[in-house]
């Protein structure tokens, strides 16, 4: 392509734009705002998307995913089906047409392609069967920000897997997940596969992939030791022995009340206590689905909201207001406690707080708190289980090592889905025994658009992005330094045919623009290797370098060709963590 009428409109600085991606996407030419979360790709951004979408295809197609093309346009009455037109609330967009018919614009298309397989597929033999498409999905993000990482409308690769069986749907996950793992490696990226929380989707077994970025919405418990990481939501504390308190008194004192005018934190309250916050229990109201439960944690762990819900199998978890904390316990927050409460509700405690020989608690009594509070002799216990965040520094759940926590951007996430749709959908197949029974299934999605901004994150510096050789808008730079040098033109010329004619992809900076201002652009746009023609074009020689590390040697036009494959291939090797 030359550049002299190519749309790839760079700038020297951006207002807004508060991710360097973002900020460098903008700069270099690649996307433009259209609206809050709505993007257009510009012809370079728009290759680095084609080029995602390319590796992703040929690593769907090798595990035997048939690619299909379904519609954002759903009738409401599909997601009514599923029961997610009226839960997914503000976030789903829907938008009626001239027959006032009630429509969702597609946020990810399991109604769908449920609804398509139940049309046509009703027997074992035919299964299992996995089809994906690269579809525009909507969401009406609250806070759509980070340009294209959180977008209201973007780009996404989904697939959807159907199973007679879950040895079946184990082993496609199986694919799927060496699939994503092939697909982030050859994109470039530094990730990590973590176990995550399925979330409303229900289902058994999820994974996260996560690119590794301090830009990252989300944290990941990692060890240093092993290759365990997980979702933080999900983080397993190591089992017992890691929380042992002090001394074991076989004899604890009898329950003692004491004032603690209005310390209601647990800082405030185990420092007027001269007590370490280990050493006190937070008793924290949750709503389970409406229903009141005392959870109980140690003062200097936090309660893991997500680990509470899956324990209590309970769709919807809050906290308690205020209102049912004063119903319930008769006090304010700061001083609930689980003995005295005023009407019984289920206790759960942490492994932690089973550990403690004595609590120190809320006394369900204002500006009060108890000491020497013994489970089973004060109080009863109803579970204990692992209901804690993972912090950094714990022990890694797996080896014991110690754990440290990263942010990450969510590149990708497959789900063991089960019958969670086609239960509900009626969507059966006849076994092998003539038996009726739903389909099993499985989902699996990377954010294609969202992976461009990733990348971008993971692979820039201060001048501009760097792009990998495989994502690359074009694999080669080719720059003049003077174009008004008939010399230096003569020379440019003639390698961009010869190299476009081998089958190299070109961007010719033929611009009349000072060389100053082509290198700056050359180095916001990105492309690895750059073929400078400048004063000794004369002499046949061009100079070559490399855009990641700066390195530079002079080369004779004629051997330009020779020297591109190993140019190349070190462009990408010192990127290599
Ligand atoms: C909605 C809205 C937003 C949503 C969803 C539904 C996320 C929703 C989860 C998934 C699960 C998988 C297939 C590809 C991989 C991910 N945001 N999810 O279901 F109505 Cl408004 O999309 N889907």
């Amino acid at each position: 392509m030359r550049q002299k009428h190519a749309l790839i409109p760079t700038l020297r600085t951006v207002a807004e734009a508060e991710t360097a991606s973002h900020r460098l996407l903008l700069r270099g030419g690649f996307i433009r705002q259209l609206a809050a979360g709505v993007y257009t790709f510009l012809p370079l951004g728009n290759r680095v998307l084609r080029k995602v979408e390319t590796i992703i295809r040929e690593e769907m197609d090798r595990i035997g995913a048939q690619e299909l093309l379904m519609p954002t346009l759903h009738p409401a009455e599909l997601w009514q089906e599923s029961g997610r037109w009226a839960n997914y609330g503000p976030e789903l967009f829907k938008v009626t047409d001239r027959h006032e018919r009630n429509f969702a614009m597609g946020p990810t298309h399991e109604e769908v392609v449920t609804d398509l397989l139940r049309g046509e597929i009703n027997t074992y033999k035919k299964l299992p069967m996995t089809v994906y498409q690269i579809q525009t999905k909507f969401r009406d993000e609250k806070r759509p920000r980070s340009g294209i990482l959180r977008g209201r409308e973007f780009l996404m690769k989904d697939a959807y897997s159907f199973h007679a069986d879950l040895e079946s749907l184990d082993r496609m996950y199986r694919n799927m997940y060496d699939a994503y793992v092939s697909i982030f490696t050859r994109l470039g990226l530094d990730f990590r596969a973590v176990e995550a929380d399925s979330g409303a989707m229900g289902g058994k077994g999820t994974h996260e992939f996560m690119a590794l970025s301090d830009v990252g919405e989300d944290t990941i418990a990692m060890c240093e030791s092993c290759d365990y990481a997980a979702n933080v939501e999900m983080a397993a504390i190591r089992s017992v022995g890691s929380d042992s308190t002090g001394s074991v008194k076989d004899e604890v004192p009898p329950v003692k009340k004491v004032a603690t005018p209005n310390k209601a934190s647990i800082e405030e309250v185990a420092g007027f206590l001269g007590l370490p916050t280990k050493r006190l229990v937070k008793s924290l109201l949750f709503l389970v689905d409406g229903e009141p439960v005392l959870v109980l944690v140690r003062g200097d762990h936090e309660a893991n909201d997500v680990k509470v819900k899956n324990l209590l199998e309970g769709s919807a978890v809050s906290m308690a207001d205020e209102e049912t904390v004063f119903r319930v316990a008769g006090t304010l927050p700061g001083f609930v406690g689980p003995v005295g409460l005023k009407q019984p509700v289920r206790i759960i405690a942490d492994h932690a707080v089973a550990e403690l020989d004595e609590l120190v608690v809320g006394a369900n009594d204002q500006d009060a708190h108890l000491l020497h509070v013994k489970i089973g002799r004060d109080f009863h216990v109803d579970e204990v289980a692992d209901l804690r965040l993972i912090r950094p520094g714990d022990a890694c759940p797996r080896c014991g090592g110690v754990i440290g926590f990263r942010r990450g951007i969510e590149v990708g996430h497959v789900f063991k889905l089960g019958t969670r749709y086609s239960e509900v959908m009626n969507a059966r197949f006849l076994d092998a025994d003539g038996k009726e029974r739903p389909f099993i299934m499985g989902c699996y999605g990377i954010g294609v658009s969202r992976v461009v901004a990733a990348i971008a994150e993971q692979h820039r510096d201060e001048h501009g992005i760097i792009w990998p050789v495989a994502v690359a808008p074009f694999q080669v730079h080719l720059i003049t330094v003077n174009a008004k040098n008939d010399e230096q033109v003569r020379l440019a010329e003639t390698l961009y045919d010869r190299l476009r004619n081998a089958g190299y992809e070109v961007l010719y900076d033929d611009r009349p623009e000072r060389a100053g201002v082509k290198f700056k652009d050359a180095d916001l746009i990105g492309i690895p290797v750059r073929i400078i023609v400048g004063a000794k074009a004369g002499e046949g020689m061009v100079e070559l370098t490399l855009r990641r590390s700066g390195e530079t040697a002079e080369c004779s036009a004629s051997e330009v060709q020779r020297q591109l494959p190993d140019w190349l291939k070190r462009s990408d090797i010192s990127d290599q963590r």
